[in-house]
This record gives structure tokens, sequence and C-alpha cells, in this order.
């Protein structure tokens, strides 16, 4: 049991009840679950979660059969059927892990006709705020199995069938969770590509899937600024047709001219929005492209399900390699359908009747579980949120929270440390009565944001969840449960059921009690990644190699003496910007395109809002010289190589690279004058120790 010590015994060290936490900066202060909360919980106290946790250790079987009462198992019951076959030492054989491998299900069958069949069919799934704060709408489970089945309808009548891929770039829109469960229905792989990125990253995840289908719309509005989907899937339909790759139909959702409907202007009788898209025409290619609206219109409501394996595909979703090359991170279905459901209910501790909000996009692995899966499996009344927390004031996420009476609220660290900076005020002003949990996932997240969160958009009375969790995990695995955990500011505390964390160290022994190390998990739980898509050697030598019989994260940890885990960060080339996981080497071969650089090196360093930025340093070719605009170029060279959330923050010069003898960049040093650090420790190793001072020369006064 990873729970040491006696945690309880520690709560009358800074625990507050409704009412603020003070800082202080030890691993010491317990902030205990509201007795509000703990009261109506599922999970009421630690010696429950204990409980329950030590079963689903000790007996995972007969843990997760009596959760699998709740779900719907074609032909034979799920229980007749292999419950759990894996393997974790590479050592031993191929890597493997089969939950009732045999069964057959359908995830868009148990998350709507289930819920219509058990009285839901008039019940909200999902309320749609819009951009501009006039524009909403919302949909019944009733409507949504409808709407689901035409679109499964609309990709059967194109052609596509099981284990076909089908790429999906679009904005936060109902359009989008229908478009998942469409696929889901007729057994089709969703591989969702976040709209954030480029055409030619589109292009590439599109390429490796092999995605002859995609979905998107025609553009999307992010505050003040309209971004045009349609126009960046042509340019990535186009790269992937340089490599053969014949995209065959591009669904597009009409959705510019609907925003803004109710919001007129008198003058000229027409909405803000309408007037500044109205000479824009959306590219249509009319063998190629289809709108959505007429092939729905024309759809069949009723779509039979397709039942499929517990071990078939779900989807797909790329994550940042460390070689640069994404990674198409492979789901199936039960073990995500049972992950996502249970985790959600627990640590958000969802009832009936409670309204629900992540502010995740769907784009990624957070939107998949938490907007998507987790919420309709348990039948939930969520908020889906096309805008940005900024627009049309720094007010919007709590206008929202009000407006709905959000009761459970996920977001990020980096949009709470970004709020922070505009002060009390804008949370203050408004009401946020009816949040009764906060939750946090992407990033550590610091004390005191934390504490920020908890005192001021909490008032002191909401617990927060502070989830650590992957795309590679399906669902959250180390994350407090609202009514049970006694939190630690910054620490993501104990593991989720059927979860074994482990801390190793380098050479791979396992660290008991308080120590930090390598974060490693001994044993599969249903949700976690299969495979990585079409590349089952990568999946080994990324997570199982460094540490055979365990999967390794990536992440570093400690555990303190009272048990509670704190991530401590990626311990790979990989940094996390404002919760999105870069690879270095993903930045230096788009840096290295631009024909001024002849080597390039990315590194992280701290930052207040984003939690990492990226600081680069670029050898330039013969002929070429620094100056502000190559450095323009150079960000905006990484912007449509990545995306702009990936536009470094500081370039530097860099008249060479700190190397070792064999020629590796030593990228501890780059960190040290990324933070203006001059303890640079042992340089020995260095092919030449004068380059330090070179580096040092052409820092930038204020990075
Ligand atoms: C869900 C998600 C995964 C990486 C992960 C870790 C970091 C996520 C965290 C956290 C500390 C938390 N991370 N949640 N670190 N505390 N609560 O973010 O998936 O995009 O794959 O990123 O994010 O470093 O390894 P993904």
């Amino acid at each position: 049991m990873p729970v040491t010590g006696n945690p309880e015994a520690n709560m009358s060290n800074g625990t507050v009840e409704s009412n603020s936490v003070p800082e202080q900066e030890n691993e010491s202060q317990v902030v205990k679950p509201p007795s509000e909360i703990s009261k109506n919980a599922y999970v009421k106290s630690l010696d429950e979660y204990e409980a329950m946790y030590k079963r689903s250790i000790s007996d995972p079987e007969g843990f997760w059969k009596d959760i699998l009462a709740d779900f719907h198992f074609q032909e034979k019951q799920a229980d007749d059927k292999s419950f759990l076959t894996y393997n974790f030492d590479i050592n031993k054989g191929p890597v493997s892990i089969k939950w009732l491998e045999g069964a057959k299900t359908n995830i868009s069958y148990n998350l709507l006709d289930r819920n219509v069949q058990k009285g839901l069919g008039d019940t909200i799934a999902f309320y749609w705020e819009g951009n501009d704060p006039k524009d909403e709408s919302k949909i019944t489970y009733g409507e949504l199995l409808k709407e689901v089945c035409k679109f499964a309808n609309v990709l059967k009548n194109l052609g596509v069938k099981k284990g076909d891929r089908v790429a999906i770039y679009m904005p936060m829109i109902m359009e989008l969770p229908i478009a998942m469960l469409g696929c889901a229905r007729i057994g089709a792989i969703h591989s969702i590509v976040f709209g954030g990125f480029s055409a030619d990253s589109l292009a590439d995840r599109m390429i490796d899937a092999q995605a002859t289908v995609l979905i998107t719309s025609d553009g999307v509005w992010r505050g003040e600024k309209i971004i045009h989907l349609k126009e960046i899937s042509d340019k990535a339909i186009a790269k992937c047709g340089d490599s053969n790759l014949d995209v065959k139909h591009c669904i597009v959702v009409n959705h510019l001219p609907r925003l803004a409907v109710n919001k007129v202007d008198e003058s000229t009788n027409q909405s803000p929005v309408k007037r500044k898209q109205f000479d824009y025409l959306t590219p249509f290619d009319e063998t190629r492209d289809k709108w959505y609206h007429e092939l729905i219109e024309k759809a069949d409501d009723v779509c039979p399900p397709e039942w499929v394996d517990a071990e078939d595909p779900l989807f797909m979703l790329y994550t940042s390699g460390s070689t640069g090359k994404p990674k198409g991170v492979l789901h199936t279905t039960a073990g995500y359908m049972v992950y996502a459901a249970t985790t959600f209910k627990y640590v958000f501790d969802y009832h009936p009747g409670d309204i629900y909000w992540c502010t995740a996009d769907i784009g990624w692995i957070t939107g998949h579980t938490y907007v998507t899966y987790g919420p309709l499996a348990n039948g939930a009344t969520s908020v889906i949120f096309e805008g940005t927390p900024f627009y049309p004031t720094n007010s919007r996420f709590w206008d929202v929270v009000d407006k709905y009476k959000v009761n459970q609220f996920y977001t990020a660290p980096t949009a709470i440390r970004s709020l922070m900076k505009f002060g009390d005020n804008f949370v203050k002003q408004c009401n946020r009565s009816s949040l009764k949990i906060l939750g946090t996932v992407g990033e550590p997240i610091n004390p005191e944001a934390w504490l920020w969160y908890y005192n001021v958009v909490g008032d002191g009375r909401c617990p927060i969840v502070d989830t650590y969790w992957q795309t590679e995990t399906g669902g959250h695995v180390i994350t407090p449960l609202p009514g049970a955990t006694p939190s630690k500011p910054g620490s993501a505390t104990f593991p989720f059921f059927g979860v074994l964390p482990v801390l190793l160290t380098e050479e791979g022994k396992e660290i008991e009690g308080p120590g930090e190390g390598y974060l490693v998990f001994k044993k599969p739980w249903p949700g976690m990644m299969r495979s990585v898509y079409g590349d089952h050697d990568r999946f080994e030598a990324t997570y199982f190699k460094r540490f055979p019989g365990y999967y390794f994260t990536g992440d570093g940890a400690k555990r303190d003496k009272d048990g509670y885990i704190w991530i401590t960060g990626r311990v790979d080339d990989m940094l996390n910007v404002s919760g999105h996981l870069l690879s270095t080497a993903q930045v230096e071969s788009a840096l290295i395109e631009h024909k001024a650089v002849a080597e390039s090196a990315a590194v992280a360093m701290p930052h207040k809002v984003k939690g990492e930025a990226l600081y680069c340093f670029v050898t330039l070719r013969d002929g070429f010289e620094f100056s502000s605009q190559l450095e323009g170029e150079l960000k905006l060279k990484v912007r449509e190589k990545i995306g702009a959330f990936a536009a470094p923050e500081v370039i530097q010069l860099a008249p060479a690279l700190p190397k070792t003898r064999s020629g590796k960049i030593m990228r501890r040093i780059l960190r040290k004058i990324a933070v203006g650090d001059s303890n640079f420790g042992d340089t020995s190793t260095l092919a030449d120790e004068s380059v330090i001072d070179l580096l040092l020369q052409h820092r930038p006064e204020a990075p």
C-alpha cells in the first residue's frame, strides 16, 4: 500500500475547512476534504479509499467485474471471457495487454442507447457555449443518439468500414463528439488532430495513419481571431497527395455562418460575426469535399452498432516522441470505456444532476476521456466550450460557471496561472457558488497556483483534484478522490484503483518509502495504451526497454514520508509548454529547415505562465547574420511546422554548441545558460570548454 505513515496524523497541521489555506512551503501542509463533500461522496474517507484500492490490486477481477455489471456486452457476458493477459517484460517476449479479449461491445451503444433506455433520453448531454457569449445550444441524450446514428450512416455510405482510420480536425463544436461517436458506432478508428496544429503536422499524422477521410470545419473564432481550418486542411491534403495518400473525402461542417445568430447589429441588421466573414468563401473541391449538413440531411437516424471485440482499436491519438516523430498512441474499446467511466465517476464524484465542465480541447487526450467518453458513460450533463478564458473578458470562465451552474470544473495549471496574473477581481465579481470540485491536469501545478485556485476560485470550500496521467494512460492514474483524500498543494497524492506506481533508481531498483526516482507502473490497468499504431517495436522501445517488467512514464516523481506522490516533471528530452508535450527533436528539426541554420538545440526554461517555454540555440551557416528578422522567421518556421503553441520564447545565436567528444550535445549546459545560471558543474567531458564563454557572450539581455 503506497499510503505509508498516517496522513490523518498530519491533518491538524495547516488543516482548514471551508476557509483559506495559508501559503506555506513544506510537504506537511494538508488540506482536508470539506465534510460537505465527504458526506455525499462515493468514497467518504481515506480508509474507504484504501480498502477499495487494496481490493483493486489483490482482486482486480472481482473489483472490475462489479463495475462491468453497468455495461452492455453482446451475446455472452464479459465474464465468460479471459479477464486479463499481459506481459510487461520484453525479455520474456512481446509486450502485450489484453483485457476481456473475446467479449463484444460497442462504446457508442453503452454511452447513448443504454442511457436512453435508462430514461435519460430528455436529459441534456451537452450544453454548447460558443466563442461569442451569445452563441449557445444544447443536445439531449435522445437527440445525440440520433445525430450519431445519422453520422455513422454518412460514413458507411461513403464506404468507411470497421478498422478504417478517420482523421478529425475540428474546433470545439457539437459535431466533434458526434463525429467521434459516429466512428465508434461502426468500428472505425478516429484520429483527432488538435485544431491548433499546422497543415504539416496534420498531414504527417494523416499519412502515418493512412487516413483517407478527413472531417473538418470551415473555420473557428478564437476570441477576436478567425482560423480558417478548411484552408489548413486543403494544404494538408495536398501534402498527403505528395506522399501518395489519396484523401478521398473531406467532410466540412459549415460552422462560421451560424455563429452569433442572436447578435444583430441594428444599423446593418447583420451580426458582426457574419459581417466579418461575409466575403469569405470556403474553398471547396466539388468531387472530394462534402458539406456535413447536406450529408446528414439525407441520412437515416437509425444505425445498428457494429459489435467489436473488447480489444479492437477505438482511437489513436498522436503524442510527441523523443525522436521527433509523433507516436500514434492506440487505445482499444472495452478497457478504455470502463476506465474512462470509472475515473470520471470517482475523481469528479459525479452524481446525477450535476453539471460538469472540462475546458480541455477534445483534440487532446483530456478532451477525449473527460469531455466525451467519461461524462457520457455516466449519463452526465456537461459544457463544451469553444472559446478562450480571455474573451470577451478575463471573467469568461467564471461567467460560464455561473451561467450553467457548473459543479465540477476541470482545467490546466497554465490557464490558472494566466488568469491569476489579472488579479482576483475578475473571479470575485462572479458568484461561483455552484462549484463543488475543482480539477487540474497537464503539468505539475505549483503550490502558489494551487492555493489561488483553492482560495480565490473555490472560496476555500472546493477540494482540488490534481490528476496526473498521460495520453498513454487513457485516464487518471495518480489522483486524489475529492471526498476522501486529504490533499497537499502540488501533490497528485495516491494511485487510482488498479494502478500500481513504483519509483525506480537509475539502476532499476525499487525505492521503498520516501525517495525520488523514475515513475513506472508495475501492472496494467484497463485503460492503458496497447501499442503505437503501426509500430509495436517503438511501443516496446519507448515504454518497456529502459526498465524491463515496468511501464515507464518518462516522468520523475518523489514520495514523501506520508506516501504522497509528487510528480517532478519529464526526465526525457520532452518539454511541457502550457500543458502540451513537445519533444526538443521536433523543434530542432523545424529550425534546421531554415536555410540559415546549420545546427540547433532546443531546451526547456521555466516560464511563469506556460510552466515551461522553449529556449533555442542556433548555429548559422556561413554567409548568414543573426538579426531580429531572422529570429522572427525562425519562430514562424516552428509555428508552421508544428503549431502556434510551439513557438519558441527565445532564439539565441550559438557560434558553436557544447558537445562531448563523441559529438553529443550537452543540453544540461544549455539549460543552465537559458536560465542564467553560471554553475555549470563538471565540464570536463566537453570537447571544447571555451564554447561556454562564447554562448554566454551571445545570451540576450532579458530572455
Ligand atoms: C493528460 C495529459 C502527459 C504528461 C505527463 C506529465 C504531465 C500531466 C500532470 C502532469 C504533473 C499532473 N502531467 N498531468 N504532471 N502533475 N497532474 O496531460 O496527457 O498530454 O500526454 O501529457 O504531462 O509530464 O507525462 P499528455
